[in-house]
C-alpha cells in the first residue's frame, strides 16, 4: 500500500494516459491546446513537477523558468498574448497541478506563422 496521491489530469495527459494535444515538450514542462477554448490560441504551460497552485512554487528559479517558458511558448504561435494563472477555486482555477493558460489569436495579425 503506498500513500501517493492519485495523479493530477495534467501528470496523466504528461504521462500519454489521457490525449491533448500537445505543441511544446522538453524536460521539464508540457504545453497543450485547452479542452474549451476561451480564444483563438488557448495554451496550458504546465511544469511536470507537480505543485497544486502558483502560489506554492516559492524558489525563484523555478518560477522564473516557469514563466519564461510560458513566453517562449506563447512567442512560438503568437505576437501579443495573454498570460494567466487562476489561483484557488475563488480564483477560477478548476485544475489544481500549477499551470499558465497563454491566451491570444483574437486578431488574425497576432499568429505567428
Ligand atoms: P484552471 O481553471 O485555471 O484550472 O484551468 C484549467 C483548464 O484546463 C481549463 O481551461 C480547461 C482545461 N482542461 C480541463 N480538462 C482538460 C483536458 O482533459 N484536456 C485539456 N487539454 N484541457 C483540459
Amino acid at each position: 500500500m503506498t500513500n501517493a496521491p492519485a495523479p493530477t489530469l495534467f501528470e496523466r495527459i504528461i504521462a500519454r494516459e489521457i490525449p491533448a494535444q500537445i505543441v511544446y515538450e522538453d524536460e521539464n514542462y508540457i504545453a497543450i491546446k485547452d479542452i474549451a477554448p476561451k480564444a483563438p490560441v488557448h495554451l496550458l504551460v504546465i511544469p511536470k513537477k507537480v505543485s497544486s497552485r502558483l502560489d506554492e512554487i516559492t524558489a525563484e528559479a523555478e518560477m522564473g523558468r516557469l514563466w519564461l517558458t510560458a513566453i517562449k511558448v506563447a512567442a512560438q504561435h503568437l505576437s501579443d498574448y495573454r498570460l494567466i494563472v487562476n489561483v484557488g477555486k475563488g480564483g477560477g482555477q478548476e485544475v489544481f497541478h500549477t499551470h499558465v493558460h497563454v491566451l491570444g489569436g483574437w486578431d488574425s495579425a497576432q499568429a505567428v506563422g
